[in-house]
């Protein structure tokens, strides 16, 4: 067993997504509930072999012809705070995550609201196996062959009305299946938002696999968003709710720490994170860094969203 406090988390483990909210919530909670809460290594790690098979033929048109990350490395090496801060706690911690049965609430400005059944939100959907990058802003990126289907397709069943102009993801909050619930790390449920320009546009993906199986919890089983020319943290996992909002949403991460993520948080290589530089990834598994690319090499596809927007001051 792993007995983990606050103040045991080394310097070392503390990633500089999370730095912020380290040192100004660690204060906040050593004082009263979060004082010793038990994380314990017992429950088993999901496997390869956890996953079932899902039939999608590759998209060719919609997949980079990079060298793909292998299973371990997309596998083992991930952000889910709600797990954890390590970016190997994930992989540890979410074998416990129970994905069966999983609801997913539709509401909002949508014709179509309910409380679907994740298979029912799925079922009408051919799955197609796409290849992207995933660039998170801490500066290293993947390479992942993703099993999902467009998002605007799901967005067109639900019938958004006129008055929808984003998209608000809610991620799952299981306080005894996800040990990083007990530290305020962000403000829970992890959230995020799309416009809705950019939840209809075609690269948008819902994921429910890789790999050619279904997602490990780790990676945001049972389904998770995709979207490949932003930093990773828009790619919400394990959602629970979709909801079609007027005004733009608050996310987790703009509401942690507004001045070092956007709402927007498209990859570019121009605009600096204030501390640190975006110009260069790191692709886990290699040694060189490599440059990092305007709208993470999407910019054909998505840079006509952003041609009225001030990308300095939209980060
Ligand atoms: N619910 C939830 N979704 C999340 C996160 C998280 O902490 N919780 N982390 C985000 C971040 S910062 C990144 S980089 C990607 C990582 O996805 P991956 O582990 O599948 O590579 O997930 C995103 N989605
Ligand atoms: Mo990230």
């Amino acid at each position: 067993m792993l007995i983990k406090r606050p103040d045991d988390i080394k310097a070392s483990e503390i990633t500089p997504e999370s730095l912020y909210v380290n040192r100004r919530r660690f204060i906040l909670t050593s004082s009263g509930a979060a004082l010793a809460p038990l994380v314990t290594a017992c429950a088993g790690a999901a496997r390869a072999d956890d996953q079932m098979p899902l039939a999608a033929a590759r998209n060719a048109a919609f997949s980079t012809d990079e060298p793909l990350n292998d299973f371990e490395e997309i596998s083992t090496y991930n952000n889910y705070y709600e797990f954890g801060l390590d970016k190997a706690d994930p992989s540890r911690y979410a074998g416990r995550l129970t994905t069966d049965p999983w609801t997913v609430t539709v509401d909002g400005h949508v014709g179509q609201p309910a409380d679907y059944a994740v298979e029912d939100l799925i079922k009408p959907h051919a799955l197609e196996e796409r290849v992207y990058r995933l660039r998170c802003v801490e500066a290293w990126s993947m390479v992942v062959p993703w099993v999902g289907f467009p998002l605007k397709d799901l967005i067109a069943r639900l019938e958004p009305t006129s008055r929808a102009r984003y998209v608000r993801f809610t991620t799952a909050m299981r306080p005894d299946e996800m040990p990083g619930l007990q530290y305020p790390y962000l403000d829970w449920p992890y959230t995020e938002g799309l416009t809705m320009a950019e939840a209809v546009h075609p690269l948008t993906l819902i994921a429910v696999g890789l790999y050619g199986k279904t997602l490990p919890n780790q990676n945001g089983a049972p389904l998770r968003v995709v979207v490949p020319w932003k930093y990773g943290f828009k790619s919400a996992k394990s959602i629970v709710r979709i909801s079609f909002v007027e005004e733009q949403p608050a996310t987790a991460w703009n509401v942690a720490n507004p001045r070092e993520y956007g709402f927007y948080a498209n990859v570019n290589p121009n605009v600096d994170h204030p501390r640190w530089s975006q110009a260069r990834e790191r692709r886990i598994g290699r040694f060189f860094r490599q440059e990092t690319v305007m709208f993470n090499g999407y910019a054909d596809q998505v840079a006509s969203l952003y041609t009225d927007l001030d990308l300095e001051r939209n980060f």
